[in-house]
């Protein structure tokens, strides 16, 4: 194309994208204007690009009509756009109302699942009695789970039908007590002392009501010097007291666990019928509450401590177990499905 012809083209395309802009009545219109007349694919583009080819003094020129031209075109559509977006707003405006009377739709506060309130009540309730809270891994050795716990080889508890076992190495697994954090602890630190353990632990269960592969545990452990069964009948009935909130009786009726010698089971007076019998106990007038017994020596030897200069108690409870008793809650999946109807009753 001559010079002459590209400035023809170039004022013919002013003329004509003036011209459109007229005819242009909303903002859709107006982006189909803008990708006609503006875009990389539009007309000024196409015959902007036909400059190049110009001698220098020819090319100086219409170049310079061309600018010209392009911003003469993008001033007008900036122009328009600018009233387009003035008017719809406007408009919006005299139609559109905000009630700023309405209430605000915010974030409901939440709070801490039951079971940690629990937990926290039982820590503060030995916390008083002159326990220390002790953690541990979940993911542990056989040896701190069973070994040093004095369980035999073929104890069934090791079995992966009850047990979880990793692949990192057939010694690794998910502990199922935490026992293991008292073992820890004794390796550590010289007696006296008194230690709580709440955590999680797995076992290889089926789940029921009753039953989950996830559940919490929290242990205690006090080692000193004449410990007896008495004092630590003493010390659960106090407890017992503490956590329902009013004195009950206790029972110990026996029970066997390796890692302790004699071994019992603890049962509260029902605080709910305070015995007589109801849906609660079963009738029976007792509630089934925790595990305990007189340290083995066994274990005491395993982590170093004489067991003739020392002895001890140590008791075990789960949690859900506990919290299901003290709240009247009839199945362990409540606590892990995340219901806000059960949650918020907490
Ligand atoms: C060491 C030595 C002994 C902790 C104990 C129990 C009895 C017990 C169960 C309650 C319900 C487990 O969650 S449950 O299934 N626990 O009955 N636990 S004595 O004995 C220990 C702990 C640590 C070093």
């Amino acid at each position: 194309m001559t010079p002459e012809e590209l400035e023809s083209k170039l004022t013919e395309a002013e003329r004509n994208a003036l011209g459109a802009l007229e005819e242009v009545h909303d903002s859709a219109q107006l982006e189909e204007f803008r990708l006609k007349f503006m875009g990389k694919k539009g007309e000024v583009t196409a015959i902007l690009s036909g400059v190049g080819q110009l001698d220098k003094a020819d090319r100086s020129r219409v170049g310079a009509l061309a600018n010209t031209v392009k911003t003469n075109i993008e001033q007008a559509f900036e122009t328009r756009k600018r009233a387009f977006y003035n008017q719809e707003l406007n408009e919006r405006l005299s139609t559109e109302r905000i009630d700023v009377t309405l209430p605000g739709t915010g974030l409901k506060p939440g709070h801490i699942h039951p079971l940690t309130q629990i937990t926290n009540d039982i820590i503060e309730i030995f916390h008083g009695m002159g326990f220390s809270v002790a953690e541990g891994p979940e993911v542990e050795t056989d040896y701190y789970n069973f070994d040093a716990l004095n369980t035999p080889d073929n104890h069934p508890a090791r079995d992966s039908q009850d047990t979880f076992y990793t692949n990192i190495n057939p010694s690794v697994l998910l502990r199922s007590q935490t026992s293991t954090v008292q073992v820890r602890v004794m390796e550590k630190t010289k007696p006296p002392l008194r230690i709580i353990s709440p955590g999680r632990v797995y076992r290889n269960e089926e789940v029921n009501a009753r039953k989950y592969p996830l559940f919490h545990q929290l242990e205690g452990l006090l080692i000193d010097k004449d410990v007896t069964f008495g004092e630590l009948k003493g010390l659960l009935t106090e407890f017992i007291r503490l956590f329902l909130g009013k004195p009950l009786k206790t029972r110990f009726r026996p029970d066997f666990f390796p890692f302790t010698e004699p071994s019992a089971e603890l049962d509260s007076q029902c605080p709910f019928c305070m015995g007589s019998g109801c849906k609660v106990c079963g009738h029976r007038g007792w509630l089934e509450l925790l595990g305990c017994g007189m340290v083995d020596p066994n274990v005491l030897k395993g982590v170093g401590i004489d067991p003739e200069e020392w002895n001890g108690f140590a008791f075990g409870m789960g949690i859900e177990r506990v919290a299901m008793l003290k709240y009247d809650v009839n199945d362990i999946r409540h606590f892990f499905t995340n219901d806000l109807r059960f949650l918020e009753q907490f």
